[in-house]
This record gives structure tokens, sequence and C-alpha cells, in this order.
């Protein structure tokens, strides 16, 4: 047995392997031998204030390199990450959730032992809803084995996975002369030759085609094979919410995004008049759709992701997105020339002679607009700091993240932290309301403890501004900190207090030069003022209640 490794030094051997670097979490006596081997290992913890914070870090760390993991103790750290994985989950990001637990030998004779629940198996029961695979490494003679399969359909999926590790398992050696599984798929050559007939004889056919390009496509990392695309068919491409910044925004055939009534019209128009809509990633949710108002004929459609393939009418069977995506790119195409297409509108940025108009929302993000550069990822909270960044010119692809489907508060300012982490060259831009700040603001610790820069915007609105629209009432009121103080509190950073248009051009330049530290810009805006995309969301939604 001496030649082979323990259970946990395989998981943090396997995490390596993927490309994993970091793990954000919380210890507790359930985790700590797993904590301690972690701190000797080649992975760096990461410590956040609490757990929801972590598992929002992770997340984000997932979608920028591909798996994130986050570790903490058995249920009252386990469950607080249950609402973090489940966004990881409704939205595809493959995070690994790592729980300690109590040991095997501890179980037997069912005591009570601090932590539990009701079952030793409660937490894992939850997270089997939570997750794409989930494992108890009760065995060292399948641990290993278990650890290869949860992992695989991670990656597999792009979905989170959870791996429960009895305390007194951690250091037991597993299985000698273990092979990793190395599962290859492949997609049924003939389906996938039928398809790909199939669809190029009806792009190929079509007056007037479009691509509208999603969150998978970023997820399974094909965004050359995208861009590729584009250029070789030379059709344009619009993108969803979710799927914001796959492709870089300045690229000439470039329309903007589609959200149905919610989007821009003229986009709207040439997605909906469309004879030939390749849809790839795509997730039908009702906010991608802008509250199921968009108008797509599946008799037009080409609907290609990891899950599903079907083209017209007919669903073709096992055929993996990637090699989908890859044939297209062998198809012949017949040239032609995509005439005239929307293309997203130019801003006015700062004007000095508004300078002290008072500030709106509109123009918070006409301002903002000007401030992107290549190495900004803009990271938006719900609310209007999502639905205003819809209309943010996003300068390269990948560089924006929002939970734009489950849509969980409190997502921003930890998946700011994870983001720079996984990216350290990237300056986050975190877009977040008041009320979701509130939530989960308090990780600036984490930034100031590891050294991080991201440029923190609170909307200010003094509350719940989304809700207050739909239905209001003294529930949607937040208690109005002094947020630009915190860096007194936190002993780092700086603040703004920001009122005017003046105050914010003024405000941004200085947090772009200073970068030695996190920049948090109070930025106060009226309590009913609101974006034009919350504008129409809300009365869409007023609609349904
Ligand atoms: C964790 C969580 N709790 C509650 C909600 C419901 N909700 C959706 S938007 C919203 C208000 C958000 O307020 P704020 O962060 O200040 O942004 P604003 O709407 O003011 O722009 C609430 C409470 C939610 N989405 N997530
Ligand atoms: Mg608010």
């Amino acid at each position: 047995m001496k030649n082979s490794p323990s259970v946990g030094d395989y998981l943090i051997q396997r995490l390596y392997a993927h490309g994993v670097r970091h793990v954000f979490g919380i210890p507790g006596d359930y985790v700590l031998g797993f904590y301690d081997m972690l701190s000797k290992s080649k992975l760096r913890l990461i410590n956040t204030c609490d757990e929801q914070g972590a598992g929002f870090a992770a997340d984000a760390y997932a979608r920028l390199r591909g798996l994130g993991a986050v570790c903490v103790t058995y249920c009252v750290g386990g469950l607080k990450v249950a609402n973090t994985t489940a966004e990881a989950f409704a939205e595809k990001s493959p995070v690994v959730v790592i729980s300690g637990a109590p040991g095997m030998k501890e179980r037997e004779k069912n005591p009570l032992l601090h932590h539990k629940v009701r079952e030793f198996d409660t937490q894992k029961k939850v997270f089997e809803q939570l997750t794409i695979a989930s494992t108890v490494l009760s065995d060292p003679q399948t641990a290993f084995q278990e650890i290869d399969r949860v992992l695989h359909t991670a990656l597999r999926y792009k979905r989170p996975v959870y791996i429960e590790l009895p305390r007194d398992q951690v250091q037991v050696p597993g299985i000698p002369h273990h092979k990793t599984l190395e599962i290859h798929e492949r997609s049924d050559a003939n389906s996938l030759r039928a398809a790909l007939a199939e669809a190029g004889e009806m792009i190929n056919a079509a007056k007037q085609p479009v691509i509208l390009a999603d969150v998978e496509v970023h997820r399974f990392g094909l965004q050359d094979q995208l861009l590729k695309l584009i250029r070789k068919a030379n059709i344009p491409v619009a993108a969803t919410v979710l799927g914001k910044s796959v492709v870089g925004e300045q690229h000439p055939l470039y329309l903007g995004i589609y959200e149905g009534a919610m989007g821009r019209d003229d986009v709207r128009q040439y997605v909906e008049d469309s004879d030939c809509v390749l849809m790839l990633g795509a997730f039908m949710t009702d906010i991608n759709l802008g509250v199921y108002t968009a108008r797509l004929d599946p008799a037009r459609s080409i609907y290609a992701t990891s899950e599903k393939l079907s083209i017209r009418y007919h669903t073709y069977e096992d055929v993996l997105f990637n090699d989908f995506m890859r044939g297209l790119l062998r198809l012949r195409f017949r040239r032609r020339s995509p005439g005239r297409i929307p293309r997203p509108i130019p801003v006015n940025g700062f004007q000095s002679k508004a300078k002290s108009a008072t500030l709106t929302i509109k123009r918070l993000f006409e301002i903002l607009n000007g401030y992107l550069s290549a190495d900004t990822v803009v990271v938006a909270d719900v609310g209007d700091a999502l639905f205003g960044a819809v209309d943010l010119f996003i300068r390269q692809r990948t560089e924006f993240l929002g939970p734009a489907y489950y849509a969980s508060m409190g997502f921003a300012v930890p998946a700011g932290i994870g983001v720079q982490i996984a990216s350290p060259k990237l300056r986050p831009l975190v877009l977040v309301g008041d009320g979701a700040f509130q939530m989960t603001g308090m990780e600036l610790a984490t930034a100031a403890r590891y050294g991080l820069n991201p440029v923190v915007i609170v909307l200010n609105n003094r509350g719940y501004g989304t809700e207050r629209h739909m239905q209001d009432g003294p529930y949607n009121d937040v208690w109005p900190w002094h947020y630009s103080r915190l860096p007194e509190v936190l002993g780092s950073g700086r603040g703004w207090v920001v009122e005017t248009e003046g105050e914010l051009d003024r405000a941004l330049s200085e947090a772009m030069q200073w970068t030695e530290g996190f920049c948090l810009l109070d930025v106060q805006l009226p309590p009913l003022d609101r974006s034009p995309a919350l504008e129409r969301f809300a009365a869409r939604l007023a609609k349904r209640l």
C-alpha cells in the first residue's frame, strides 16, 4: 500500500491536474485535517468571511478557469453553500463542493454529533438535488474511482458536484496502482453527419441567417470556433443576456443583446425576421427570452446545446456540442454578404457641461462605458446592476459575469474576488445594488486580505428598487449605510460618495489610477429611477403577478 497516495492527496492531485490552483472556504473541525493537507499542497487556500462568499467566488473562478473548488465544514458550512451551488447548477458552472464530515467510525450507533441535522447523510441528500454527481468517500477501495467519476461529470456537464470527506478517511491510502479514469465520449458518427448536412442545407438556403450565441459557447471554451464560424459563414451574431460578452462587442458582425421585447428593437426584429436562427449553447430561460416575449419559431431554428440538438422539428441523439460546433466549421457555406445589420448604438460618455447634473442610472452606465478597458471584467449583481449592464459595451469576449438566470443577490462582490484570484491581470468592475451589497459586501475584507483591487460601484437607491416597481412597501427599504466609509472599518481601500455626473467621472478616473486596493463608490440614485431595460422588465412582470 506504500506507494499509494492518501484519499485527501489524490483529491488534491486531481483538482490540480484539472487546472484548479485555489480553493475557497472556511475550516471547521470536521475538515481541519484536509485543510492542513491543502495548506501544504500546491493549491492555495482563500479564506472568505462567509461560506456563501466562498461559494460565489468559486463559481466565478470556475466560469473563468473551467473548474473551481470550495471547501467547507459539515452542514453549518455546507448548507450555506447550498444556494451558491444551486446557482452554479442552474447557470452551468463546474464547482467542486468539498465538505468535511464525521468519520465513518464516529457514525456507528448514530450518536448526536455536533452539526448533524437529522441523519448523517442529510447534507448529502440535499446536495444530490443541487449537483450533477455526488459521493461520500467512505471507502478507500473505491475513493479514487469515485473522485475520477465525479470530477469527470463536473467537466462533462459543466455543473457542480459534491464530495464528502469523512474526517477519518483523509489520510487513508487508496488502492495502489490506480489508473486515472479517462473517459472519451464520442458522438454517433451517423447522427452527427446527418445533423451537419441538414444544418448546412438550412443555413445555405436562408436569406437572413443569424447566430444567437449563449453561455455554453463560453463554458465549453468554444469562443474561437464561434469567431471562425462567424467569419467563414459571414453570418451576424447576437448574444443573450446570460451569454453576454461571448463575442467581443466590437466585432463588426455583432448585433447586440437579443432578449425579446426587453432588448433593443432593431436586434429583436432582425433575429425574429430571420429564416434560420442558429442558437448555439442557448438556454431558453425567461430572462434570456425577455420574460417570454421572444418570438423564435422552432421551424426556423437550429438549436444546439450540450443536452439537445434539434433542427427544425428533428432531434438528433448522441451528438456532442463540441463536435457539432467543430463540424459546422468544416461545412461549405455559400458566399453571402450580410448587408446592413443593426449595430450597438454609441453612447455619450461624460460631458463637462453636465458635470453638476444629478446622476441617473442611465447616465451612470453611459459614463461607465467610457471607463471599460480590455482588462476590465464587469461583474454584475441582480437588480438594476444587471439590467443596466446589458447596455454596456464589452470590449473583449468573456468579460461579463452575472447571475442572469438563477438571479441570487449577493453574487457580485465575492464573484469579483473569484475573478481576480482566477485571473490576476484582470481588474473586476463590480456593479452591485445597495440591497445586494448588504448581503455579501463584507467580502471586501477578503479582497483586502489577499491584496485584490476591485472597483465596486454600489448603486445606492435606498432599497430594493427592482421590487418597488412591481409592488412597493416599507419592506423594500434598506438601512442606509455609509458605504464609502467601509475602507476605514476594514483598514484598507478607498471610498467615494458620488451624486453628480462630474463626481462620478472624477471618482472613476481616480479609482482607475489608484490600484493599491479596492475602490468603493457609493453612487446615490433616486429610489424610483430605473434603467430602460428594467422599465420594460418590470412592466412585463407586473402583468404576471
Ligand atoms: C438572495 C435573494 N433574495 C431576494 C431576492 C429577490 N429580489 C430580486 S431583486 C431584489 C432587490 C435588489 O435590490 P438591490 O440589490 O438594492 O438592487 P436594485 O433593485 O435596487 O437595483 C430582491 C430583493 C433575490 N433575487 N435574491
Ligand atoms: Mg437598491
